[in-house]
Formats: structure tokens, C-alpha cells, sequence
């Protein structure tokens, strides 16, 4: 899980969920996690399946909903702290499917490993108006601990912009999430071209793999 982690905000988007997600894929991104926090289950599924399509050959991650998820065939599923445990969603979804867990300490991040997370969701790094609940500012040094003890992929999420992600990718971020930065922008495959420069210059990332 490498350089830029998408994820899906229609309230913020221009262009709304579908277009994005097709211009994210065409940029290029490994992983796009569709985050829906006000459609009903009907929808969340019929938008997730034309996602799922879009995704052929992109992961594709559902945010809080293991149904949603299994019901089209996602790659896997993006828990928080107030969700299902991490441990009955491996019980439900098997070795196979990937798992992330949003930890805001170096205790959370400890627990998720334990309980089987592929990747960790460190958030919120800075402070961000695109999610309420998203808790005080951890910084870029939460990242350095867990990337100390942790060898897990540690996406970094919260208040991330250009001036600020070169921080996050020398703290060792595997990859960076920024939702506003990115998706309220008329070319969000242009923005995140931008991100992933940051990435080749502070040689993180193999210019290969990018
Ligand atoms: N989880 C933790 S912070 C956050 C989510 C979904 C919002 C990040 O949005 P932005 O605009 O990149 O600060
Ligand atoms: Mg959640």
C-alpha cells in the first residue's frame, strides 16, 4: 500500500463519487475506499457495486460495512475504533480480504496488529473540518513511533495538504490520504499526481512502482 490512498467524500466532490473514483483509478491509485456516511443500505450497496466495477483492477475497500463489502465483492473493508472489532471481521471475512484499522495511538495501533489488520490508518494527523469525530491532531510523531515497532503499512490520514505532506512521508508514511485537498479540486487526477511527486522526492517510493 503505496503512495496515494483514495477515498470517496461526495459532499465535498465536485463531480461526485462515481467521476472521481473513475479519475482516481486513471491516475493510477492502488486503493480506493468508498466512504459514504449518509446513504442508506439500498444505496451504499447499488453505488459500492458500480464502484466495485470501476475498481476491476484496483483495490477496492468499503469503509465501516462488512455486508456492504462482501455483498459486491470488495477487497476488503476499513474499520474505526467504534466498529465492528477487528478480530470478528477477520472470523467474517477470512485471510483473504484486507483489513484496515484507524488507530490515533501507539496502544490502538498495538491492538490492531494483534487483532490482524493488514494496513493501520494513522488520523488524524493534523486537524481537519471533513471529519466531526475525528478526534485531537496526533502529529507526525505518532507515525514515527508506530513505524518503529510496527512494519504494518501505516496510511497517513487528517489535515494533509501539499505544504504539509513532505512531513508525513519523512515521518514514514506509506501513503498519504487528503480528501479536501484532493477531491474539492476541478482535476483531482492532476492533485494527486502532486502527492505522489512528494513521494519521488523524498524518496519514498520507487519511481517503478509510481
Ligand atoms: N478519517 C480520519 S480524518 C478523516 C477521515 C475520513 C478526514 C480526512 O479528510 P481531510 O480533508 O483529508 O482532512
Ligand atoms: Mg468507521
Amino acid at each position: 500500500m503505496r503512495g496515494y490512498y483514495f477515498i470517496t467524500d461526495a459532499s465535498l466532490s465536485r463531480a461526485g463519487n462515481i467521476s472521481d473514483v473513475q479519475n482516481a483509478v486513471i491516475s493510477g491509485v492502488e486503493v480506493v475506499q468508498y466512504r459514504n456516511k449518509t446513504a442508506n443500505t439500498h444505496e451504499l450497496y447499488k453505488e459500492a457495486r458500480l464502484l466495485r466495477e470501476i475498481c476491476k483492477n484496483t483495490i477496492f475497500i468499503v469503509n465501516d460495512r462488512i455486508d456492504i463489502a462482501l455483498g459486491v465483492c470488495a477487497d476488503g473493508v476499513h474499520l474505526g475504533q467504534e466498529d465492528i472489532p477487528c478480530s470478528v471481521a477477520r472470523n467474517i471475512l477470512g485471510k483473504n480480504k484486507t483489513i484496515g484499522v484507524t488507530v490515533s495511538s501507539l496502544e490502538e495501533a498495538l491492538r490492531a496488529q494483534e487483532a490482524g489488520a493488514d494496513y493501520l490508518a494513522v488520523s488524524p494527523i493534523f486537524s481537519t473540518g471533513t471529519k466531526s469525530d475525528a478526534g485531537i491532531p496526533v502529529g507526525v510523531d505518532l507515525i514515527k513511533k508506530i513505524r518503529k515497532i510496527i512494519s504494518l503499512p501505516l496510511v497517513a490520514i487528517g489535515g494533509i495538504n501539499l505544504e504539509n505532506a513532505g512531513q508525513v512521508i519523512l515521518a514514514g508514511a506509506d501513503a498519504i490520504c487528503a480528501i479536501s485537498c484532493v477531491v474539492t479540486k476541478p482535476d483531482i487526477g492532476k492533485e494527486i499526481e502532486k502527492i505522489r511527486n512528494l513521494f519521488l522526492k523524498y524518496g519514498k517510493l520507487n519511481p517503478e512502482v509510481v
